[in-house]
């Protein structure tokens, strides 16, 4: 019987465990670069199989909330190396989650305080992080222009630029794309913010196009056994929302199949809340096995509200990660604390988003 701690190969990564450190947005990287105090938060908790950083903007444009980190700057990579070095040391694996945000930006936060972007020119019902003073204040997103055509080759490269940045430069060993929770990629999937009448909206196979070009590009520039993506079929975060999901995901993942990535990442049900939406139903059995018999050969992870009954309980039943979040946060050694039967240390809300070293490199591991 398979077990969270038995080790996997996932595309190219050699991973110790099954239990992977989700992405988690920490908002403590001023001028985008990652601080010191992240080289220790991302090393104390190397003993999961793979660590995914929190997400990570692949440019400016693509940046959407204060003091969060990027991929695109020559001081931002020096800094994500000595996180991986570390990582590394401590026997860890690690990949960079690619972020554009698209619609989910405020014009403080956008080059020269331009519009944000995406593929149609709709308001997102959505809020923003601006840290004002050091502290988290909640606005909503500006109001986002439409992407021209002639911008999407741009980005599908800066996409790429910032892969091969990150495994030959900053020492990653892999890449997650950012596809879900409502960002660029996932507002062009969507039929609730892509309005496009070109090759870039209308059917599933228009709306998934820059997703798949992006993915496409990414996994060249990386090598695609380096390459993972993140999708959330059907959640609610940052006003996602599609008419008929299943047969937009079981397209998306039929595509992927051939590809030869890592991992496909899926969020199940609405991020950080309910693994069940009562009027968003979803069959993830099915798009796993859309995934399987596309040829796709990757490893099936699944994130959102796990404990260890239910992790095990998913890899019984066909899947082969597990992404914790929130519990990563209060405790460095969930790996050890699972396996031992160990009660967890409660996380504190308050120090999720902005601050210093408190609630983030001062969670206790077991003596
Ligand atoms: C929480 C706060 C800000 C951003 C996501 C990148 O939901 C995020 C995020 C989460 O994917």
């Amino acid at each position: 019987m398979t077990t969270l701690f038995d080790p996997l190969k996932a595309g190219d990564l050699e991973l110790a465990n099954r239990i992977v450190m989700a992405p988690l947005t920490r908002n403590r990287s001023p001028n985008a670069i990652p601080p010191d105090i992240a080289v220790t938060y991302y090393a104390q908790r190397a003993t999961a199989g793979l660590l995914i950083t929190e997400a990570t903007a692949i440019s400016h444009q693509g940046q959407g909330y204060s003091d969060v980190p990027g991929l695109y700057g020559t001081e931002q990579l020096d800094a994500w190396k000595r996180v991986t070095d570390a990582v590394h040391e401590a026997g860890g694996k690690i990949a960079v989650q690619l972020w554009h945000v698209g619609r989910i930006s405020h014009v403080d936060l956008q080059p020269e305080g331009g519009a944000p972007v995406a593929p149609s020119a709709i308001p997102a019902k959505a809020k923003t992080v601006l840290i004002k003073n050091g502290k988290a204040e909640y606005v909503d997103t500006s109001p986002p222009r439409a992407l021209d055509a002639s911008e999407l080759p741009g980005i599908v490269h800066t996409f790429a630029a910032a892969a091969r940045n990150a495994v030959e430069t900053a020492g990653f060993n892999g890449v997650e794309i950012h596809g879900a929770n409502g960002y660029l990629l996932d507002q062009f999937l969507k039929s609730g913010s892509n309005r496009r009448t070109d090759d870039y909206g209308g059917s599933i196979e228009n709306r998934a196009r820059l997703l798949l070009e992006v993915t496409r590009a990414v996994a060249e520039a990386a090598g695609p056994g380096r390459t993972g993506i993140r999708l959330s079929p059907v959640t609610p975060a940052n006003d996602a929302q599609d008419d008929d999901p299943q047969p937009l995901f079981d397209y998306v993942v039929r595509e992927l199949g051939p590809l030869g990535l890592a991992y496909v990442h899926v969020i199940e049900g609405a991020t950080g809340g309910p693994r069940e939406i009562k009027d968003r139903p979803f069959d993830y059995e099915a798009l796993r096995a859309a995934y399987r018999a596309a040829g796709g050969k990757g490893a099936w992870m699944v994130n959102n509200g796990y404990d260890r009954p239910l992790a095990e309980q998913a890899l019984q039943e066909g899947d082969d990660l597990v992404a914790f979040g929130r519990p990563f946060i209060s405790n460095p050694d969930l790996v050890r604390r699972l396996r031992e039967g160990a009660e967890l240390n409660q996380w504190d809300k308050d120090t999720f988003y902005g601050g210093g070293a408190e609630g983030y490199i001062d969670y206790p591991a077991l003596a």
